[in-house]
C-alpha cells in the first residue's frame, strides 16, 4: 500500500472523514464532510501529512522563499514542514477587525519573493486566494499552492485563473477509491458523493475578456537535460541509467528489432548498438527461439551500453502476467531490463510484473497511447495509466504514448509510430517524424522499427535517426533557454 492511500485509510479511521448526510456552511447538503481540524490530536498524523507535503514540494521542484499556511487548521502543518527544513514562515493573521492597526503577515516579507500556500481542504479556493491577497498586499507572490484534500469542485480551475497552481496530495477521486477497495464504503455511497460532486463544480471560466491571470511559468520537463533528470532523487534506478546512457551516446533512439531470425536479431544488436539507447525485441517472432538469446544479447547490450526492452504488452491479471514474465519458454524477466504493460486490468498487472521484476532491478513501461489509428486508449484512460504509473513509480519508469503525458521528470516517454517522412501504413500505424516527437510533442525516446530495418544501409538509417532524434533534443532545450 502506498503513504497515501495508508494515509486515507488513517483519516477515515480518525473521523477527518464522514460520509452521511452533512449541512455546509453555505447551508447546501453535501453526503461527504473533511473535516481535518481533528489532525492536531494525533500528532503521528500530522507528521505523516507534513512529510506528504514536502514530498509534493519536491516532486514538482517548487521554487519559494517562504511558507505560510492558511488559518488555522494548515498553520501548525505549516510549522512543522518550516521547522524539519529550516524554511522561513510567515503567519496570516486573521483578524480583520485590527487591520490598519496590526500587521496582517507576522515575518519577513521581501518585495518580490515567493511565497508557497499551504493549505488542508479545498473546495471552491476562495480560502487559499484570500491569504494569497493578503500577502501580495505585502509585496510577496504566489505561485503555487499544497492542499492536503481536493474536493475536486473547481478550486483548480479558480486558482489557475488568478495565476495560482494548486497541487492537490488527495484528490477525491483516489480517497473514494481507496475506501471502497478497503470495503469502508460501498459503491452507491462513492457514486452519491461523485454526483454531487459533479454537480456541485463551484467554478464558472470568464469570458475570454474577463480578467484571468496566465499561469506563471514553472520549469517543464522538455527544459531539463536528460543528465540533469537521471540525477533527480526519486527517479526509477533503471530510468536513470537509460538517461545517463541517452545523454553520455547522445542518443534517444530505440530501435525495434522486429526481425524472426535470432541470428539477425544477434546481428541488429552488434552492427547498431552504437547508435542507440534501447534494443526493442519482440521475441515471441522469432521462428527459431533458444534460451541463450536472452544471455547473449545481454553480453552485446552491455559491450555497447544500452538496455533491452521486451515489448511484450503484458495485459492480465496480476497472478498471470506474475508467470508471463517470470516462465514460461522466454523467461523475459532473466534477460530483459524493461517491459511494458497495457493498464486495462487496473493497477493488478504492476503490481503482479512488480513483483517479479523490482527485486531484480527492472522496470516497466505503461502504454499510456498507441500510435495505432482509432486506439482506444485516450482521454481518460490515459489520465488513469498516468495515476496507475504515479501510485507504482518504485517500478513503473516511464510510458508508451504519442506525446509527453506526464509533467513528472522521473519519467521517460517514449514514442513508437516514427520514420523520416510522417504518414500511414497499410494497417493503420500512423508515423510522425523524430523531430515532431522530441521538440513538438516533448517526448524523450524514439522507437524505429521499419524506418531502419527496411533501408538498405540499416546502419546509415540508424544514424540518421539517431541524429535526427538528437537534434530534435538539442532544439528543445534551446527553445525552454528563449
Ligand atoms: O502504440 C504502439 C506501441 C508499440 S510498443 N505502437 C507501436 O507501433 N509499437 C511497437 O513499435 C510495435 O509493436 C512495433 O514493434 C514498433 C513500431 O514498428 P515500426 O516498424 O512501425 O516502426
Amino acid at each position: 500500500m502506498d503513504s497515501v492511500d495508508g494515509l486515507i485509510l488513517k483519516l477515515h479511521d480518525v473521523n477527518a472523514v464522514k460520509f452521511g448526510e452533512y449541512k455546509l456552511k453555505s447551508g447546501m447538503m453535501t453526503p461527504i464532510y473533511i473535516d481535518l481540524r481533528v489532525l492536531v490530536s494525533h500528532p503521528a498524523l500530522m507528521n505523516q501529512v507534513a512529510a506528504l507535503i514536502y514530498q509534493k514540494v519536491q516532486d514538482e521542484l517548487l521554487q519559494f522563499d517562504s511558507v505560510c499556511g492558511v488559518p488555522y487548521t494548515a498553520l501548525p502543518l505549516a510549522t512543522i514542514i518550516c521547522s524539519r527544513h529550516e524554511l522561513p514562515m510567515l503567519i496570516r493573521r486573521k483578524e480583520a477587525k485590527d487591520y490598519g492597526t496590526k500587521r496582517m503577515v507576522e515575518g519577513i516579507c521581501e518585495e518580490g519573493h515567493v511565497c508557497l500556500i499551504i493549505e488542508d481542504t479545498v473546495t471552491s479556493g476562495t480560502s487559499i486566494l484570500e491569504t494569497a491577497e493578503v500577502l501580495y498586499k505585502e509585496g510577496l507572490k504566489v505561485s503555487d499552492s499544497i492542499v492536503l484534500m481536493d474536493r475536486e469542485q473547481g478550486g483548480v480551475e479558480m486558482l489557475a485563473s488568478k495565476g495560482i497552481r494548486l497541487h492537490p496530495i488527495i484528490s477525491m477521486f483516489k480517497l473514494l477509491d481507496v475506501l471502497q477497495a478497503a470495503e469502508r464504503i460501498d459503491a452507491q455511497t462513492a457514486q452519491n458523493v461523485l454526483k454531487f460532486i459533479k454537480e456541485n463544480g463551484t467554478f464558472r471560466p470568464k469570458e475570454k475578456n474577463g480578467n484571468s491571470v496566465p499561469l506563471p511559468k514553472k520549469p517543464r520537463i522538455e527544459q531539463m537535460k536528460y543528465a540533469d533528470r537521471a540525477k533527480l532523487p526519486k527517479i526509477h534506478p533503471l530510468a536513470s541509467q537509460l538517461l545517463t546512457i541517452m545523454e553520455a551516446k547522445q542518443s534517444n533512439l530505440c530501435v525495434s528489432a522486429d526481425v524472426t531470425s535470432s541470428e539477425e536479431l544477434l546481428e541488429l544488436a552488434e552492427s547498431l548498438g552504437s547508435k542507440i539507447c534501447l534494443f526493442k525485441t519482440h521475441i515471441d517472432i522469432l521462428e527459431d527461439y533458444t534460451t541463450e538469446i536472452g544471455q547473449k544479447l545481454q553480453a552485446v547490450a552491455e559491450k555497447h551500453n544500452f538496455l533491452i526492452f521486451e515489448d511484450r504488452k503484458f495485459a492480465d491479471i496480476g497472478n498471470t502476467v506474475k508467470h508471463q514474465y517470470e516462465g514460461g519458454l522466454y523467461q523475459i524477466s532473466s534477460w530483459s531490463h524493461i517491459v511494458n504493460a497495457h493498464a486495462v486490468p487496473g493497477p493488478g498487472v504492476v503490481k503482479g510484473l512488480s513483483a517479479v521484476g523490482k527485486p531484480l532491478g527492472r522496470g516497466c513501461l505503461l502504454i499510456a497511447q498507441m500510435s495505432s489509428q482509432g486506439s482506444l486508449a485516450t482521454g481518460e484512460y490515459t489520465q488513469a495509466t498516468l495515476r496507475i504509473a504515479e501510485d507504482h513509480s518504485d517500478f513503473v519508469m516511464g510510458f508508451i504514448c504519442g506525446e509527453k503525458t506526464s509533467e513528472r521528470p522521473e519519467f521517460i516517454h517514449m514514442t513508437p509510430g516514427v520514420q523520416l517522412q510522417s504518414g500511414v501504413d497499410g494497417l493503420g500505424q500512423q508515423y510522425s517524424t523524430p523531430e515532431e516527437v522530441i521538440k513538438d510533442k516533448g517526448s524523450d525516446v524514439i522507437i524505429v522499427g521499419r524506418g531502419i530495418l527496411e533501408a538498405s544501409d540499416r546502419l546509415k538509417a540508424a544514424e540518421a535517426y539517431r541524429k535526427s532524434g538528437w537534434d530534435g533534443y538539442t532544439q528543445r532545450l534551446a527553445l525552454g533557454q528563449q
